[in-house]
């Protein structure tokens, strides 16, 4: 992936991201483009994803949400995600779930990539979710999801787990399956996006 010597974008990377994305195949040539002229190397660094996860969300403060994210991405841990990983970086968070969306859920919980995600794993990634939320739809927020802390925990009781309890990927992908309250306390779709 990435060596792309004629500058386009390779039919497999093409096909995948069509069936992955809600983007068409017009508009992926175009995103390639635009990322080839900023990313000539065909690679994109932390910081520059950062800014352009940012502009996705103006009312708030989306950087700690990208930042795991981004990690979720890099799976070598070099610094930079490839044009692939980086289009599904940025648009695998709209609605929809997909086996692969669900997957990836899983591995942004899954901070330490141990496998299991803990519930302080869960804390965390659930105060950067809760960041994404402008504070005018905070206010809003029923009372026993109106904190990054009621929604962790309210997730733990959907799962019926103890503090110190662990959830496996496949029982995270069944409970978010099985139960849209979930998925909402897992993610932040701006009311735009919707
Ligand atoms: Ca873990």
């Amino acid at each position: 992936m990435g060596n792309n010597k004629s500058g386009m974008i390779s039919k497999e990377v093409l096909d995948d991201l069509k069936s992955n994305t809600k983007f068409s195949e017009d508009e992926l040539v175009k995103w390639y483009e635009a990322f080839k002229k900023q990313c000539p190397d065909g690679r994109i660094g932390k910081a520059e994803f950062e800014k352009i996860y940012s502009t996705f969300f103006p009312n708030s403060d989306p950087k700690v949400y990208a930042r795991h994210v981004f990690r979720s991405f890099d799976t070598n841990d070099d610094g930079t995600l490839d044009f692939r990983e980086y289009i599904i970086a940025l648009h695998l968070t709209s609605s929809g779930k997909t086996d692969l969306k669900l997957e990836w859920a899983f591995s942004l919980f899954d901070v330490d990539r141990s496998g299991e995600i803990s519930k302080n794993e869960v804390l965390e990634i659930i105060a950067a979710i809760f960041k994404m939320i402008p504070p005018e739809e905070q206010k809003a927020l029923p009372d026993d999801e109106n904190t990054p802390q009621k929604r962790a925990d309210k997730l733990w009781a959907y799962f019926g787990k103890g503090d110190a309890d662990k959830i496996a990927e496949k029982e995270f992908i069944e409970g978010v399956t099985k139960n849209d309250a979930i998925m909402r306390l897992i993610q932040y779709i701006p009311k735009e996006n919707k």
